[in-house]
């Protein structure tokens, strides 16, 4: 999609450090880390969030979970991992391409918000 920061990461438009991709899906390291290890994993297909995932297959929804589990074990995230897709406003989206965060590397706090 046109104007879509992460569409233009994907294409190469936008440089970065890439860690994983298949036909579906793109993943690459976090601009502003969180974590030793934060990974953005994005559909290829572009849809806003979750909040439509109706315009997404099965496939294109599952091959990103299918792809979180394969990218932790390449960064030997052995002691786990947190996953977090933030849709819309409430939970401070603030780009408009699905994605889901892959946290690891450190202990997490127990809590959510
Ligand atoms: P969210 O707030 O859930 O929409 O997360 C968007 C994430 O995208 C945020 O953690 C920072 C990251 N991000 C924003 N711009 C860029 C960029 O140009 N390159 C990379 N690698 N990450 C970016």
């Amino acid at each position: 999609m046109e104007n879509c920061l992460f569409c233009k990461i994907m294409n190469g438009e936008i440089p970065s450090q890439k860690v994983y991709e298949n036909e579906f899906v793109y993943a690459f390291r976090d601009i502003n880390p969180q974590a030793p290890v934060h990974i953005l994993v994005i559909p290829k297909k572009h849809i806003a969030s979750l909040d439509e995932a109706d315009a997404a297959s099965d496939r294109e929804l599952a091959e990103c979970l299918r792809a979180i589990r394969v990218i932790a074990a390449q960064e030997n995230l052995t002691g786990g991992y947190r996953v977090v897709s933030n849709c819309g406003p409430d939970a401070c989206q603030s780009v408009h391409h699905l994605h889901f965060h892959i946290l690891g590397g450190r202990q997490m706090e127990d809590k959510m918000a």
